[in-house]
């Protein structure tokens, strides 16, 4: 908030983001700061020697052998219902699919959320979790192919009608969905919740970018403050007087 002008990329766990740090992260999706926030998750407290954490599936045994018995926090679910403008999963085995979405998170103006399932090989990486290599790799269904095209480096050209959805971030560069499946409709919340779900009941990850909403508001915009960051600003800017203080006392009497 002290400087809009910053580029912020934030990295955190899925214990610091679903248990620790969940307040925290609520109301940062809820007010749609211009951040980028990535997710490492591994479904365990790995710092601290593996214990379940929030994202851990239920029934997924634990590092002493005993299943988890608590269902698990679905943090793309929870980011799109509390009000995040980009939300994506990744696999950290897979670059290719992760460098574009960390990019259209970089170029999204408002909260952008990256869900990375990260495997834990020491405490997590076993056949009852679905955050393991194993698991992921084969349960694994995409939204889209995409690509993301820099400002000013677009060809169109190369892309065929019909197969392609494009989507224009604020700094007009854009993100070309190439639609392996028509029928996931990334730009309306609802559906975007509906296709998690139903990926998930067929046991299925999903990953690419999952929800995208290019025109929101995000939190400067929304309170209107001013484009110069607020860490320049200086008294003067900050205390406009006696005389003003007077006034705007007498117009609350
Ligand atoms: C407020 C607070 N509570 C507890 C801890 C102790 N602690 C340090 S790391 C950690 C777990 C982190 O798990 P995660 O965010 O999933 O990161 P990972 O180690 O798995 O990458 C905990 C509980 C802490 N540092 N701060
Ligand atoms: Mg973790």
């Amino acid at each position: 908030m002290a400087n809009r002008e910053l580029l912020y990329i934030g990295i955190s766990g899925d214990g610091d983001t679903a248990s620790i740090g969940m307040g925290q992260f609520a109301h940062a999706l809820r007010r749609n700061l211009n951040l980028n926030y990535i997710c490492m998750n591994n479904g365990c407290y790995g710092l601290t020697k593996g214990q379940d954490s929030a994202t851990a599936d239920k029934g997924s045994m634990g590092k002493r052998g005993a299943p988890n018995l608590y269902n698990s926090i679905d943090l793309c679910e929870l980011a799109i219902e509390l009000g995040a403008s980009y939300v994506a999963r990744g696999f950290s085995g897979d670059k290719q699919q992760l460098v574009p979405l960390i990019k259209g998170a970089i170029a999204h103006s408002g909260l952008a959320f990256i869900d990375v399932i990260s495997p834990c090989v020491t405490f997590n990486n076993t056949s009852s979790s679905t955050k393991s290599y194993e698991y992921v790799r084969e349960h694994i269904e995409a939204t889209n192919t995409f690509d993301f095209v820099p400002l000013q480096q677009e060809i169109l050209a190369q892309y065929s009608e019909g197969a392609s959805q494009e989507v224009t971030m604020h700094d007009g560069s854009i993100i070309h969905l190439h639609k392996a499946d028509a029928s996931k409709d990334v730009t309306n919340r609802l559906k975007a919740v509906n296709n998690l779900e139903q990926e998930k009941e067929k046991g299925r990850l999903l990953t690419g970018l999952l929800y995208v909403n290019p025109d929101i508001r995000e939190t400067h915009d929304i309170i209107n403050s001013t484009l110069r960051p607020l860490n320049t600003l200086t008294e003067v800017d900050l205390c406009p007087g006696n005389n003003a203080l007077q006034k705007l006392n007498e117009s609350l009497r």
